[in-house]
């Protein structure tokens, strides 16, 4: 005879088996935030403890569609850590520069670049991605069938949003005013997009990718496609292009495309489809959404604030500039007079030679310690060792040269949307 609590318990069970919108209601007295219950669905025991911050030791008892009351508060950044959030919708949030000092980006500080409306479901079991276009054997795919029928790796990769650094321009461009921190490297474990191309069977006609999510335009209109980037051949059939079903070795956290997405390093971070359900092999430059006009796309020459571009005078922005962040010390830290700096310093598809520091408005420049990328598409660490002379006033400078010589700018032009600011970070100190 079971107890009353039991009995109780079961029919919480039921009533959330039954109608898990109501129970919703009935737990937490309103209509769910329109994007809360879709943006769990489907999520898994790793996704839910990663979201919440911690495992959920009584994880059997939860009735299957429970809500956490941790996410009864609209808060959209649920499972990551002192992000800034620009937007909530679409979601737009970055990472502190400090909070960047991991050699590894941990999910939780990985930045959160949304263009659209959340997919309604992100279940893994059910997921799927078609492969087509310019290929000899179109295939759909679970995520079951990549892990089975191709080889598994994992690589640490640099996604950095193509307006990463856009706060600097003057006068500001418009869209998400980034500072530093649209950028991170997570490892991601999943299987070449090389491979499954392969596999597909190029035909000489494919010249570039184009791929789709199933996120949905923000207006709500069917009509409107939501953003479908794509990359060249040739870059899709590098080898550390992924379509990643792992992030830090856990489910891929839901706002950074969950279940599946691509990682494409180096390039703008909008190469990297989230929540991916296709890959598109075109004939010709792909043409979906944010393929043309001033997105993702600069003058091919230096232009005036303001001044008209014709069409035909712009370039799509391939590999992102050579670059690097100072993680530590914090901005506006008071340190000794001897102090460690560290941090990043990436490129895409090329590696960093050299990493500078600074302390006297680059007068002179000491050589940092320079890491080897752990692959190719990670981002390579660095430090120093610095002495101050006197207690003040001091910025820390950092400038990354990469393996062509190309070199960090003190600043560069302005250009319709701000994209690829890849000047150097500055830190400000106090020596007490
Ligand atoms: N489906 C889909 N994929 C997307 C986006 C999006 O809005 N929808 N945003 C892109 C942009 S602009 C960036 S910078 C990266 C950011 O990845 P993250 O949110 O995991 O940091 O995802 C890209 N992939
Ligand atoms: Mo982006």
């Amino acid at each position: 005879m079971p107890r009353d609590q039991d009995r109780a318990g079961d029919g919480l069970h039921d009533f959330f088996e039954r109608d898990p919108e109501g129970a919703d209601r009935a737990f937490f007295g309103r209509v769910a935030h329109a994007d809360r219950r879709g943006f769990l669905r489907g999520a898994g025991l790793a996704t839910m403890a990663a979201m919440v911050g911690a495992n959920i030791p009584f994880h059997r008892n939860m009735p299957a569609g429970l809500v956490p009351a941790a996410f009864a508060s609209e808060n959209v950044l649920m499972g990551k850590d002192g992000l800034t959030l620009f937007n909530d919708r679409p979601v737009n949030a970055e990472t502190p520069a400090h909070l960047l000092d991991d050699a590894i980006t941990p999910t939780a500080r990985h930045f959160i670049r949304n263009n659209g409306a959340l997919p309604a479901e992100m279940d893994p079991a059910a997921w799927q991605v078609t492969i087509d276009g310019e290929v000899e054997n179109p295939m759909t795919l679970s995520i079951d069938d990549l892990r089975n029928q191709f080889e598994v790796v994992t690589m640490a990769l640099v996604i950095e949003c193509g307006g990463n650094g856009r706060a600097f321009f003057d006068p500001p461009a418009s869209g998400n005013q980034w500072t530093v921190g649209a950028v991170g490297c997570a490892n991601w474990t999943g299987v070449r997009l090389k491979d499954v191309l392969t596999k597909a069977g190029l035909k000489s006609s494919a010249v570039y990718t184009g791929h789709e999510g199933a996120d949905t335009h923000l207006s709500g209109d069917a009509s409107k496609a939501p953003i479908s980037r794509g990359v060249p051949i040739d870059k899709a059939m590098t080898d550390n292009v992924l379509i990643a079903f792992e992030m830090n070795g856990d489910a891929i956290h839901p706002m950074n495309g969950a279940p599946l997405r691509l990682v494409v390093p180096g390039w703008p971070g909008s190469c990297s489809q989230k929540w991916l359900t296709r890959v598109w092999v075109r004939d010709k430059v792909h043409d979906g959404e944010k393929m043309g006009g001033s997105s993702y796309r600069l003058p091919n020459r230096p232009v005036a604030p303001g001044e008209e571009v014709a069409k035909e005078d712009y370039v799509i922005l391939e590999r992102m500039p050579v670059k690097s962040v100072i993680t530590f010390p914090e901005n506006n830290a008071t340190v000794g007079a001897e102090t460690e700096v560290r941090g990043h310093a990436w490129v895409g598809d090329r590696t960093i030679e050299a990493l500078d520091i600074s302390i006297d408005f680059g007068a002179t420049w000491q050589k940092a310690n320079l890491d080897a990328p752990v692959n190719s598409g990670a981002w390579q660490n660095w430090r120093a060792s610095v002495g101050f002379p006197q207690a003040g006033y001091y910025e820390i400078w950092a400038r990354a040269t990469d393996s062509e010589g190309v070199m960090q700018p003190f600043r560069i032009d302005w250009n319709p949307k701000g994209y690829a600011n890849n000047m150097m970070h500055r830190v400000a100190v106090r020596v007490g």
